[in-house]
């Protein structure tokens, strides 16, 4: 996810109903901090500080291309799926990712931010979406060990988001929660169905789950220690969690669930901890973390490509819908 630096528009139309210069800007924060500690919404023509509207923008439009991005990986299985229903479940997820995508661009611009500029941060490579998107969707398994472990890391991690302080955000998290819980639960059903078939279908769900695992981790983002927008974040309610906090809730709630389905996660260091309560687990490859974020991963500039090309092939769409709603303009126009 994510930019480096989406460039905001300085000074927009709206900045002048959100933070009257001319009143102490002291006391609107003070007001603000103290609805952030009661746990109050803020909602988009509220006051708010700068650096809490760009966090949310910078967070909310790579979050809106994660889903967007997130739809290619899948979006290669949909014409190779094994059954009738099998189609059908992936294509309505797909499709779901897709709404989500929407929802957020929506939510990013009562921030101020237009859908064109997000658009443009995206295909010219300055905003990130997730790492997790730039491995290859190798076999059929891989659309399983996605919705078990990608969706369920995505789970955990936008379930607390639900209770973020600005308010369109947290609302839209909610139905895009529900519709993450059937991803997760259609791929574990995948990966059961496979599991009770034939020993080759069982070696490509174990050889998935290996390839999927430890970049289902890297998802929460760097440990606590790293997180450089962590600490604001948590101040300002956007999050609710730490990044190494829902990765360990996320290790905890998956470990059983390997169990039941029989595969083996590929860390010799998962142990559970008595005294902890949780289990314990390997370290993380950060190299191969920020190398993927940096661009240099399997399929970054293949992504990159198909969004692109997916842009300019709908130009026309785009075209014909303003020529369609200046000749409506003109009508009405005419008629009054
Ligand atoms: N990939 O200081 P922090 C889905 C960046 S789920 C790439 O800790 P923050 C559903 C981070 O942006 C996936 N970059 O940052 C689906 C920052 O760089 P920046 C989407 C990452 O924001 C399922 C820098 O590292 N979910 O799409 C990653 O406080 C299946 C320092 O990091 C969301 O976006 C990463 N994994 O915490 C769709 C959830 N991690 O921006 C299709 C909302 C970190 O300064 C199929 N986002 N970075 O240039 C969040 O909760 C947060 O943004 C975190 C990162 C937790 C991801």
């Amino acid at each position: 996810m994510y930019t480096q630096a989406i460039d905001l528009p300085q000074g927009t139309k709206d900045e002048a109903a959100r933070g009257p210069r001319s009143l102490k800007e002291a006391e609107y924060e003070a007001e603000f901090d103290a609805r952030i500690a009661r746990g109050d919404f803020i909602e988009p023509k509220d006051w708010m500080p700068e650096a809490y509207r760009r966090t949310l923008i910078r967070q909310i439009s790579q979050h809106a291309h994660s889903e967007i991005v997130g739809m290619l990986p899948e979006g290669n299985w949909i014409t190779r799926a094994p059954t009738l229903k099998r189609k059908a479940i992936l294509l309505a997820k797909v499709q779901d990712e897709g709404g989500h995508g929407l929802y957020l661009y929506a939510a990013a611009e009562t921030l101020g931010v237009s859908r064109d500029e997000m658009t443009e941060a995206l295909l010219s490579g300055k905003a990130k979406y997730s790492t997790i998107f730039n491995y290859p969707t190798l076999t059929w398994a891989d659309i399983g060990a996605i919705g078990w472990l990608v969706d369920g890391a995505a789970i955990m991690n936008q379930i607390p988001l639900c209770r973020c302080s600005y308010g369109p955000y947290a609302r839209a998290m909610i139905r895009i929660c529900k519709e993450e819980s059937f991803h997760q639960r259609q791929g574990y059903d995948l990966l059961l169905t496979m599991m009770r078939g034939t020993d080759e279908q069982r070696a490509l769900v174990q050889d998935a789950v290996n390839r999927w695992w430890w970049p289902s981790l890297m998802m929460f983002g760097p440990h606590d220690s790293e997180s450089m927008h962590s600490g604001d974040s948590i101040k300002w309610g956007i999050k609710r969690i730490s990044n190494d906090d829902l990765r360990q809730k996320f290790v905890d709630a998956t470990v059983p669930q390997a169990k039941v389905l029989g595969v083996t996660l590929p860390d010799p260091d998962l142990k559970w901890n008595e005294q902890r309560g949780h289990w314990d687990f390997g370290k993380i490859d950060w190299d191969e973390f920020w190398a993927v974020v940096n661009g240099h991963g399997q399929c970054n500039r293949d992504r990159l490509a198909a969004r692109v090309k997916a842009w300019e092939d709908g130009a026309w769409v785009r075209e014909a819908a303003v020529a369609y709603a200046a000749k409506q303009a003109q009508r009405e126009r005419r008629a009054a």
